[in-house]
């Protein structure tokens, strides 16, 4: 696949679908019948279906098969991934796919915008968690050892110049294209300030470094305690526009924000590198409701806008975007998790009439 091709450019479309655990299963096929309903918006477009999860891992002893790697890779111009029920405790030999997969193509932003949107207002939150996707405590480096006070379990944290600058590129270029241009770097440098001392200093550089030459001066830059962000988070979402975070401050903050927008059912993502990209809807595998279909497939469908706007289909995501939020403002057919009583498959309907 040759991915630096511009949207024109490119004859036709691969996407990996990787649906993975629980309602990851559900949504992933409800994104495929919406991007197929784009028709000609989209070049002739072909789907591979892969391999990946905690249950594939039950099954075969693997998480994450070369062969999904491999196909990713090759053949695939852009992918969905699902959701994954990673288990809370140690299981020998498994690692989360979703972690290894963000390293193996190294898709080190996960962009993910929160937007509210109710009647025909201005969204109250309108905001865009830019989270860092390939370091942070998720370097998974934890030991557990006896001392004298019996088990100790260390975790090692690792934040990069390199990593940080990326992610603060990202997160500059994302705040100068939006109306407000405002960018909040998200640290705890007051208690550790050795890691997230480098990731704030770091992305507060970017502006100076040489080859911006000033096409960030008009962003305001405010940074903020994680702990302090949430609570203003909840209590004046307003002020944020794009945030960027180390890795699991960025995780926790954008679930924290879907709650402002009804649902995380509703909040999609993309894990960005320069080479690739993957959309996946920012909810888990949901074991309690899987299997029921009355999972939410908004996010995943976003997702797949986000995707697809991501390499340049602008028509076909606005199609996707537009279709979603009439579904959700005329509020006549919505799941559970949004108060409706709708199943999957009805809301999938509804959004496909839309496009
Ligand atoms: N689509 C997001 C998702 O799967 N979330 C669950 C999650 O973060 N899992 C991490 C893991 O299981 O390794």
């Amino acid at each position: 696949a040759v991915r630096s091709m511009s949207a024109t450019a490119r004859k036709s479309l691969t996407i990996g679908l990787i649906p993975a655990d629980g309602i990851g299963r559900e949504v992933i096929p409800a994104a495929k019948q919406a991007i197929l309903a784009l028709g000609s918006d989209l070049p002739k477009t072909e789907f591979v279906e892969l391999l990946a999860g905690f249950e594939y891992f039950k099954r075969t002893g693997t998480a994450l098969p070369d062969e999904t790697v491999e196909i990713l890779k090759y053949d695939c111009d852009c992918a969905l991934f699902g959701a994954v029920s990673s288990p809370s405790k140690k299981v020998v030999g498994y690692s989360s796919p979703i972690v290894a997969l963000r390293k193996e193509l190294d898709l080190y932003a996960n962009i993910r915008p929160v937007i509210s949107v109710r009647g025909n207002e201005k969204p109250s939150v309108d905001l865009v968690v830019v989270r860092e996707n390939t370091e942070c405590l998720y370097i998974k480096q934890e030991e557990l050892t006896v001392g004298p006070n019996g088990k100790e379990a260390r975790a090692t944290r690792l934040i990069t110049e390199r990593a940080s600058r990326r992610i603060g590129q990202i997160a500059f270029e994302l705040a100068s294209k939006r109306p407000r241009k405002h960018l909040t770097v998200i640290h705890k440098s007051n208690v550790l300030s050795v890691t997230d001392g480098l990731f704030r200093e770091t992305v507060r550089a970017v502006p100076l470094l040489p080859e911006v030459n000033g096409r960030y001066n008009d962003v305001t830059v405010m940074e903020q305690l994680v702990d302090s962000a949430v609570y203003r988070l909840f209590r004046e979402p307003q002020i944020f526009d794009v945030m960027v975070a180390p890795n699991l401050y960025g995780d926790i903050i954008s679930d924290a924000a879907a709650a402002l927008v009804g649902s995380l059912g509703l909040v999609p993502s993309i894990n960005a590198g320069d080479d690739f990209v993957m959309g996946e809807p920012v909810h888990g595998s949901a074991p309690d409701i899987a299997g029921q279909s009355i999972a939410n497939p908004l996010a995943s469908i976003r997702s797949a806008a986000l995707m697809l706007r991501h390499l340049g289909y602008t028509k076909g995501a606005d199609r996707l975007d537009i279709a979603v939020d009439q579904v959700i403002r005329e509020g006549q057919v919505l799941t559970p998790d949004l108060g409706g009583k709708s199943k999957t498959e009805e809301v999938v309907e509804a959004v496909l009439k839309k496009i």
